[in-house]
């Protein structure tokens, strides 16, 4: 392999994106020995939690286990002030992981990758960067491309008849401007009811005069109850560092609480199903959705969840009219992303904020004063649209890819995603993707999936260094089969009953499939560590 590590000209692995992933990448790269650069078209590093800076934004998983657990030293000097860190916090901690291990050197920001080419003769990767303000092009070489792109990365554009004409502001939550918004004494239109507008909707409600939510699919969403991290826990979690990493690593969704609760839900009695699912909505977070083995896979059980939440919200919500309809009926509960909410359904008791039921009543222009729907319209100085993104293929189909005989990736994935393990797809070589479609991603804690996923990759790409090779490609049966137990799994469950991002269902003209893989990301590690094991079963490698 070539130590070139300049920006431009030739390098072993050019990594794309600069969030978790590309950063652990580096560092991961770096022990090994080999040549790395990361193009991030932001301005720092940090991804999702550089771009996503909306009123509101933390995390949803308890903030010690959605950290690195790579290095022993960087959890001990790190202190998380809340249970769920919000965005700036991260984003700090983001920052402090790239100065601690001196990662900027290997990044260039403000760059986009538009173009992979795959050299057959080469063996290698024709890059094509872009700078992203002066749009100039440059193409260097690499070995391998690791995308790192995120799950989550890019935008869902809104796209509503006459929004061209809106004369107030508008703004997207996964691209909030930087300097914050000041809502104050605004009216304000909010579009969505995802886990963004969730957590961003009692905050501007807080600060508008008039906040007006709109409405498409109600969700289900679960008391975060945030607080202080307090230091007895903190050091409860340390002093137990290595069995909780480990358990985390191990279990479903790479989070403690993710373990599911023993038996199923119907078995169980009316008053220890409502303790039982009492006791983990007291947890808060996640916890409820693992409250029996059953709740994913059998609608009977699901619906004591779902009616649990319902209500919830009607005890809640003081207007019996709204309350209902914030209640989810029509897809069973958590089968799209479930939310975590710190005073969502108590901020539509505010006497200034309006639910819009776009089912009643859909959306029928932007106007210059605002939202016209099928029955009112509505003046507003701002519009917030937290439409999501679109996921999980979002990155990497902006990015023309050209792999063996000029095969384009999209023609490849024009009926969906294919791939072998949510890593590499048959019929471009040396190409691999971290927590893509067909892996645990984003059913999972990000940190745990995206450590896993570099660990193996970094480890394959040491292996084939020391053993003279240089290229590595998925079998197309290998992926064939892996396809379609990734569709069986996810069709033995009842996460495809509902229109969720997980489907591609948000983004109008998107093949539906169910993207990420819902074994679990325990079962999951062991698949890819025995695949390894067994002289990575299902790739091809060559000198
Ligand atoms: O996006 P979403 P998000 N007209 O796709 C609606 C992660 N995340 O940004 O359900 C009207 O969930 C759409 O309606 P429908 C997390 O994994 C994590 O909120 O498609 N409405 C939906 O209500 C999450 O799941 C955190 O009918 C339209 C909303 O917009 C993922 O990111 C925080 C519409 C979009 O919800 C995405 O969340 C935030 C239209 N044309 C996000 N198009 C954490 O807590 C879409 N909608 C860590």
């Amino acid at each position: 392999m070539s130590d070139a590590g300049a920006p431009g000209g030739t390098h072993d692995v050019v990594v794309i994106g600069a969030g978790m992933s590309g950063l652990y990448l580096l560092w991961r790269l770096r022990q090994l020995g080999v040549s790395a650069i990361a193009y991030e078209a932001g301005g720092d590093v940090g991804g999702t939690w550089y771009w996503n800076r909306y009123p509101g934004a933390r995390v949803d998983i308890e903030s010690q286990e959605y950290s690195f657990s790579f290095c022993a030293d960087l959890e001990r000097e790190w202190r998380w002030s809340e249970r769920y860190a919000p965005q700036p916090e991260i984003l700090a901690y983001v920052g402090h992981v790239a100065d601690r291990f001196d990662l900027r050197r290997d990044i260039q920001f403000n760059t986009r990758v538009t173009a992979l080419a795959w050299d057959d003769a080469a063996r290698t990767w024709a890059v094509t960067i872009q700078n992203v303000t002066t749009k100039d092009e440059t193409v260097v070489t690499a070995r391998f491309v690791i995308a790192a792109t995120g799950c989550l990365s890019v935008p869902n554009e809104p796209a509503f008849p006459g929004q061209e004409t809106f004369a107030g502001a508008t703004y997207h939550t996964g691209r909030w401007p930087h300097e914050g918004v000041d809502f104050t004494g605004k009216r304000v239109a909010v579009i969505g009811t995802g886990s963004s507008a969730i957590q961003s909707i009692p905050q501007i409600a807080r600060q508008a005069a008039e906040l007006i939510v709109f409405q498409r699919t109600p969700n289900y969403s679960v008391p975060a109850h945030n607080g202080p991290l307090e230091p007895a826990v903190r050091d409860a979690w340390l002093a137990e560092r290595e069995a909780n990493r480990e358990a985390q690593r191990m279990s479903r969704g790479g989070f403690l609480h993710s373990a599911p609760g023993e038996g199923r839900a119907l078995d169980a009695g009316d008053n220890e199903r409502t303790r039982r699912f009492e006791e983990r909505w007291q947890i808060g977070g996640f916890a409820i959705g693992t409250a029996f083995e059953d709740l994913l896979v059998d609608p009977a059980a699901n619906e004591t969840v779902a009616e649990f939440a319902r209500r919830k919200i009607r005890e809640t919500v003081k207007d019996p009219v709204v309350a209902e309809r914030l209640a989810p009926k029509d897809y069973p509960f958590a089968t799209k992303r479930l939310c975590v909410d710190i005073g969502y359904y108590e901020t539509f008791n505010r006497p200034n904020v309006r639910l819009v039921d776009l089912r009643e009543t859909p959306i029928d222009t932007l106007t210059p004063q605002g939202v016209r729907t099928t029955q009112e319209s509505y003046e507003v100085d701002a519009i917030v649209f937290a439409i999501g993104f679109d996921a999980m293929t979002g990155a990497l189909s902006r990015i023309d890819v050209k792999g063996r005989d000029g095969v384009a990736l999209r023609a490849v994935w024009k009926d969906g995603p294919v791939n072998y393990l949510g890593l590499m797809v048959a019929g471009f070589p040396n190409l691999f993707t971290i927590t893509g479609p067909g892996s645990p991603s984003v059913l999972s804690n990000m940190i745990v999936s995206i450590e896993q996923h570099v660990d193996w990759v970094t480890t394959l790409i040491g292996q084939m260094r020391d053993g003279g090779l240089s290229v590595v490609e998925a079998k197309p049966d290998a992926q064939q089969a892996w396809v379609e137990h990734v569709n069986e799994r996810a069709a033995s469950t009842l996460y495809v009953q509902a229109n969720s991002w997980y489907l591609g269902a948000n983004v109008p003209g998107k093949p539906r499939v169910f993207m990420p893989y819902v074994g679990g990301v325990g079962a999951y590690r062991t698949l890819c560590a025995a695949v390894a094991e067994n002289g990575y079963l299902g790739f091809r490698m060559s000198a």
